[in-house]
């Protein structure tokens, strides 16, 4: 009688450890698993942000229109200084998507644009 009150006593004993144990194990997996899932999600809404905010930077030059060719979408431009690109006053030409603009584009006329970086090419947003 008394071996087998220890046996099952030592059963019982080991049963409880072996199901306290991997709950322990489980609940502190599960804390480390959240805290790795909260990391993962911030970093991309941090790049996602900062992506955002880069993507529209728009630059503002005052010039006189040198050359127009509305079948390239091009406009040439002799414009002063851009201080938000450290430009110099320069002819140089720019992109112009927008078709419309090109009522404002008249040769020899003073025009201030705005226009931004996409890719390679200067676009012009607005003529006034
Ligand atoms: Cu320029």
């Amino acid at each position: 009688m008394k071996p087998t009150a220890i046996l099952s006593l030592l059963l019982a004993l080991s049963a409880s450890v072996a199901v306290s144990g991997p709950a322990i194990a489980q609940s502190g997996s599960a804390k480390t698993m959240d805290m790795k899932g909260m990391d993962m999600k911030n970093m991309p809404m941090d790049n996602m942000n900062s992506g955002s905010t880069a993507k529209v930077t728009t630059h503002q030059a005052t010039g006189v229109v040198k050359a127009v060719d509305t079948a390239k979408g091009t406009v040439t431009l002799a414009h002063g200084p851009v201080k938000s690109l450290n430009w110099p006053a320069m002819t140089m030409t720019f992109s112009v998507k927008d078709k419309m603009l090109f009522d404002k584009l008249a040769i020899d006329k003073k025009v201030t644009i705005d226009f931004a970086k996409q890719g390679a090419d200067y676009v012009v947003s607005s003529v006034k």
